[in-house]
């Protein structure tokens, strides 16, 4: 028997007994010189198209209760999520009503689109006021139900860790037993959990412009000075009129939703998004881009990443 038709046999006498030799991992091994292919594709989600399928959800689902009114982006490239690792979507809430309280080992974060101070998400039964362009954290396993108190529709952002603990077979849920939560003591305060919208953005102009990632302001979590949720970054970016950043790329992926302003993600082999005010897009893991501002006016964006989760365990690769 020869070298070669003694290692299949091998193979197949391990397979049987539910083993596997290290020699065939040799092709993933060397398909991943360089680095990953990155999961999924880079994509854009418009919001002429979220506004109008939202309007259908309104009329199929005309109360929002335990389930939410919520679209979540699906990357075409990927079975679920995102990005492999971060769901986001857009929620919108009717005046009068109520998203019941529910809790989960999923953290969230909502950057309010729409929004006033009758509008509130209450976390561990702390009130957390939702104007536009404010940042609510529902840390995981914090109970949270929201409010609309206004005359008007609310809309926000949802961006959720629910790929990731999915794929780490962590999810747990507990729903309330009403539109109330029950009674806990509260894990964060309100400082921790609500970014105004105000603060965030005179910090973020008042940033040195990177010229790979524009002005990129952190939120960070005040008690400790790291990112403010444990598996999710956020940041608020201003591009400078007409402002072209230079390529890089990095082992995070990232979702993306246009706060203001008008420009593109290039990408490689002169692909390119275009986007304009409250489109979404995400950026899959070690993908190449170069963000571009197109027009003379300040662009603001609101991305986040999976960053925290590579940055401890030591994955975090950045590559300009
Ligand atoms: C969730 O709890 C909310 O609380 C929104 O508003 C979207 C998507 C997946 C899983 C849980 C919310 C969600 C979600």
């Amino acid at each position: 028997m020869s070298g070669v038709d003694a290692l299949a046999e091998l193979d197949a006498r391990l397979a049987a007994s539910h083993m596997r030799g290290q020699w065939k991992s040799e092709a993933f091994l060397s398909a991943a010189i360089g680095g990953p292919k990155p999961a999924g594709a880079p994509y854009a989600w418009r919001w002429a198209d979220v506004m109008e399928l939202m309007g259908a959800a309104e009329r199929a689902m005309p109360e929002s209760l335990q389930a939410r009114r919520s679209l979540i982006f699906q990357n075409p490239a990927l079975p679920r999520g995102t990005t492999h690792t971060i769901n986001m979507g857009v929620q919108m809430i009717m005046p009068g009503e109520v998203a019941w309280a529910h809790r989960h080992s999923i953290a969230a974060l909502r950057f309010i689109i729409e929004g006033d101070e009758k509008l509130t998400t209450v976390v561990d039964g702390r009130h957390c006021v939702m104007e536009t362009g404010d940042l609510v954290l529902t840390p995981n396993w914090s109970w949270h139900d929201h409010h609309n108190k206004s005359d008007q529709r609310a809309l926000w952002l949802d961006v959720l860790d629910v790929p990731l603990v999915l794929g780490l077979n962590q999810t747990v849920y507990e729903p309330g037993s009403g539109a109330d939560q029950p009674n806990v003591e509260p894990g964060r305060r309100v400082g921790a959990l609500r970014f105004a919208w105000r603060e965030s953005i005179a910090a973020t102009r008042a940033l040195q412009l990177d010229p790979h990632h524009g002005q990129a302001y952190e939120y960070r979590d005040p008690d400790h000075g790291g990112p403010c949720l444990k598996t999710l970054s956020c940041k608020l970016v201003r591009l400078p009129p007409g402002f072209s950043a230079l390529p890089s790329r990095t082992s995070a992926s990232s979702v993306w939703f246009v706060v203001t302003g008008n420009g593109s993600l290039e990408l490689a082999g002169d692909e390119a998004l275009s986007w304009g005010p409250r489109d979404n897009f995400a950026i899959p893991n070690w993908t190449r881009h170069a963000i571009r501002n197109r027009s003379d006016e300040e662009a603001v964006l609101f991305t986040v990443s999976d960053e925290p989760v590579l940055q401890a365990l030591g994955l975090l690769r950045q590559e300009t």
